[in-house]
């Protein structure tokens, strides 16, 4: 078996042809070396189960069903019709086969032998226990979902026709034997994905379901070729002074003797910045470029995303050109300054020498069915964390190593990633063959990953230091190891020689040092889960950590996309199939709880809905506030962004692409430039109602000063005004302004019945001195108009009476526009607005197609436009 690096992810045509099919005459001369040539193996394939457990189906067992690929065995059932959609109703149950049973996929193909050349069968991905034929003959075996194979495999080629085939075991058994083995790890989730280098949601999670996949989930190839590169890693350390930048390009090729290599680099502007030629030798060339007075890459908000480009070529003595890739990379410089502080340890993102404070969302797989992650699906999210205001994303250590499409998009956009490897809440085997395949998996991911310039931080795994500290594992591990080999050792290892640019911290949460407490705000890096877990979300105030890397609080998906799995049941609390969709530990309860100081839990359906979601939105931006508004925190990253089926979880945007309220709500908190109404009085005897005293706190995370008009207004919620205030105020760029409230505008009569309104450059923040079921709200009345411009549609709400946090749902209009849920956007929701007071709506499609002039129906009206007043009426 080798385990290589992916094959070059250039996509340049240039002279040389990757995807030309190896069937005709080489394209070179018989005198001169034939270029590489790369043969794509996808698109379908033949799939046969070949074992599993007696509840298979027996239609299953005689049929051979085309499959494609890349793809996994359950899209290539949905697609034949075998299997029933395992998200709706309890189908999850109905395909529990799927991943107990063994599968074969078969192709035939082509091949002419091109002499002077060898050939290799690679595969970027296949999941997960695999052998591969050809033509019969044992090529090579897979162990491990996160790694690409390489198989030399001339002695197996026969010129003319040829088979290739891949047999899959079940995961779930390869696990189980594992674990036999090696007794028994200790996990939160009683199934055997720390056994397996497989996607460890894959075994269900508290926001997903089981659905253990097998299949060629990555592209499939055949390489022919004299000489060809395996990919280039270039790191860039930029000079201190940004006045120059060195471009060190560690080029891994195979080649024969006399074979130079020339890199060339070229900057945003399409002219050359540079070349450099050597000779290949050894398993890897490294060729050094300095650029002078370097485009400088920055995150979002802070600045522009030029990309250079770097081109390796192959020449052979004969002066063909063997292969060619290329990457794009960006000027930049990234640290982590963890100097001590009052408190503890600071830990904040230092980036061009700027700190950045973070904004972030933990990113999760974007579906179960990993196939069905696309890269248009993928980048449709990355746009909806940006237009949310969001600067970083965390790929979670439970999904799968992010692909070139989706750093793309975030190198594009100045979307910072953060990546865990692939290590998440358990005790994980430190055995011979699991140690080995770790080590390879960080050797491709780093290599593959090390262009691009949004990559600025390795995280050795998710709370496997906090499970260490705080789970109860002992018992279970005894004496053996339980992972921190990787986190202290073969992660850094690889780090050290592959990547020094980059700052790794060994695990999230941390707290500096492997036996440091990571549960503490003191040091490093905090997951803050009370709040959620044990009480209000006012308890995110308890708070007052350097850098929150998980924050969370669940609420539904939105309403259609529940419908269209929960098989007509009323969305709430005795629907089975709600409970059914709902994974978090408790998750009812929890969100009952979260419920009863704001709004009275209203039973089932379209309230129960609403409000879950609405104290989802309150509760995040609550506690995101509060940290921005904290002088020592450095980051905010959201659990989570998205979701992989139709859940009640911690998602901002559900699986069909549509935003939550809370999305809207944290592109507000989130925003670069925010005024945030706080407690002055924090802590853990803290008084959430504020009535001690209130704070404005204006945040600037953007590179220029800010100079806002803000206008504080007391009012009664029946609509008086009681006191105003007009503030002039600067707050610095990249810096914080926290101004104590006057008494006089601040302080209630009647906390009650008052409500603070404080306007600041057009955005709208409010304060309640009460919750809301402890407010005298007068009954909502509102007029509701709906008009059509520009292909969008306006719906114009006038509160008669004080309506906090307006909230429109598009998917529920779609039906009426002839449309489906998830294509109807809002600009949109979460608008506060006091007696007299309008706001418009816009409706528009998420592709720009133009909404036509339909009528809608009053009922549905009142179901896509609601206020927090509905519900304590
Ligand atoms: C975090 C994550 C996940 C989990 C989430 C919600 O700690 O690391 O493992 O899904 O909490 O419980």
């Amino acid at each position: 078996m080798t385990l290589s690096t992916e094959a070059g992810t250039g996509s340049d045509t240039g002279p040389v042809s990757r995807t030309g099919t190896p069937t005709g005459t080489p394209t070179g001369t018989a005198a001169s070396t034939p270029p590489a040539v790369r043969h794509d193996l996808g698109g379908e394939w033949q799939l046969t189960w070949l074992a599993g457990p007696d509840g298979t189906p027996a239609a299953i067992r005689d049929a051979a069903l085309p499959a494609q690929v890349p793809g996994e065995v359950h899209t290539a059932l949905l697609a034949a019709r075998h299997l029933a959609d395992p998200d709706v109703g309890l189908g999850e149950t109905a395909q529990d086969w799927v991943g107990r049973s063994q599968w074969s996929y078969r192709r035939s193909f082509h091949f002419t032998p091109v002499p002077g050349t060898r050939t290799d069968l690679v595969a970027d991905g296949l999941d997960t226990i695999a052998e591969v034929y050809v033509n019969g003959r044992h090529v090579g075996a897979a162990r491990d979902q996160h790694l690409a194979y390489r198989w030399p495999v001339d002695d197996a080629l026969e010129p003319g026709d040829n088979t290739v085939e891949v047999r899959f075991a079940s995961a779930w058994d390869a696990a189980l034997a594992h674990e036999r083995a090696h007794g028994p790890l200790p996990s939160p989730y009683d199934e055997p994905y720390a056994h397996i280098r497989k996607t460890a949601a894959n075994f269900g999670w508290d926001w997903g379901p089981h659905y253990v996949t097998a299949g060629i989930w990555r592209p499939i190839r055949l390489e022919t070729y004299a000489g060809r590169i395996d990919h280039i890693r270039p790191l860039v350390t930029l000079a201190a002074d940004h006045r120059s930048a060195e471009v060190t390009a560690h080029i891994r090729a195979e080649a024969p003797s006399g074979t130079s290599v020339l890199v060339e680099l070229t900057g945003p502007d399409g002219r050359s910045a540079g070349n450099a030629t050597g000779q290949v030798t050894g398993d890897e060339t490294v060729l050094t470029l300095t650029v002078t007075d370097p485009e400088l890459w920055w995150p979002v908000g802070l600045g522009g995303q030029p990309l250079y480009r770097l081109t390796a070529r192959l020449d052979a003595a004969d002066g063909t050109a063997l292969d060619k890739t290329a990457v794009r990379l960006g000027m930049r410089s990234v640290a982590v300054d963890e100097t001590p502080d009052a408190l503890g340890t600071r830990w904040a993102l230092v980036v061009n020498g700027r700190t950045v404070r973070v904004r972030g969302y933990n990113w999760i797989p974007d579906d179960t069915l990993p196939s069905r992650e696309t890269p248009q699906r993928v980048a449709a999210r990355i746009d909806q964390a940006v237009a949310g205001n969001a600067n970083l994303l965390r790929v979670w250590g439970g999904g799968h190593f992010a692909d070139q499409h989706f750093l793309d998009a975030c190198d594009e956009r100045g979307l910072l990633v953060w990546h865990d490897f692939l290590f998440a809440c358990a005790a994980y085997c430190e055995d011979e063959e699991t140690a080995a395949l770790v080590t390879a998996e960080a050797e491709q991911a780093v290599a593959r990953m090390s262009p691009h310039p949004s990559l600025v931080v390795w995280c050795g795994g998710n709370e496997t230091v906090l499970g260490r500290h705080h789970w109860g594992w002992e018992d279970q591990i005894g004496e053996r190891g339980w992972g921190a080999h990787y986190y202290l050792n073969v992660l850094p290892d690889v780090l050290a020689r592959l990547d020094p640019t980059r700052p790794y911290v060994p695990n999230s949460p941390w707290s500096g040092a492997l036996d440091a407490d990571p549960a503490t705000d003191t040091h490093g890096l905090s997951h803050l889960w009370d709040a959620w877990n044990e009480a209000d979300y006012a308890h995110y105030r308890d708070h007052d950590p350097s850098f929150v890397a998980e924050m969370g609080w669940c609420g539904p998906a939105a309403w259609t996309t529940l419908e269209r799995v929960l098989e007509g049941e009323t969305p709430g609390p005795s629907s089975p199939l709600t409970r059914h969709h709902l994974r978090a530990i408790d998750g009812m309860h929890k969100l009952t709880r979260g419920l009863q100081p704001h709004v009275p839990a209203p039973a089932e359906g379209a309230d129960w809905h609403f409000a879950t979601q609405l104290v989802q939105a309150r509760a995040v931006a609550a506690g995101v506030e509060w940290l921005r508004s904290r002088e020592r925190c450095a980051g905010a990253v959201v659990w989570q962004l998205n979701d992989c089926w139709p859940a009640i979880s911690w998602s901002a945007v559900d699986v069909a692409g549509i935003e939550k309220p809370l999305w809207y709500a944290l592109r507000h908190s989130f925003a670069p430039r925010l005024a945030t109404v706080q407690p002055v009085s924090p802590g853990p005897a803290h008084d959430p109602t504020g009535t001690a005293g209130l704070a404005l706190t204006l945040v600037n995370d953007s590179v220029a000063d800010w100079t806002p008009e803000v206008s504080v207004v007391r009012t009664s919620l029946d609509g008086q005004e009681l006191a105003r205030t007009r503030l002039e105020v600067s707050c610095p760029a990249s810096g914080l302004l926290t101004l104590p409230l006057d008494p006089a505008t601040a302080a209630p009569a009647d906390p009650h019945a008052e409500l603070l309104v404080v306007d600041t450059d057009g955005a709208r923040t409010t304060w309640a001195y009460r919750p809301s079921r402890g407010l005298a709200s007068p009954p909502p009345a509102r007029t509701v108009t709906t008009s059509y411009a520009d292909g969008a549609l306006a719906l114009t709400v006038t509160a008669e009476s004080v309506l906090r946090d307006v909230c429109v749902f598009p998917d529920r209009l779609a039906a009426a526009l002839g449309l489906p849920p998830h294509t109807l956007t809002s600009d949109t929701s979460l608008v506060t607005l006091l007696p007299g007071e309008s706001h418009s709506f816009h409706i528009t499609t998420r592709d720009g197609s133009a909404l036509q002039g339909a009528e809608i129906p009053e009922p549905t009206l009142r179901l896509a436009v609601r206020s927090a007043e509905e519900l304590t009426m």
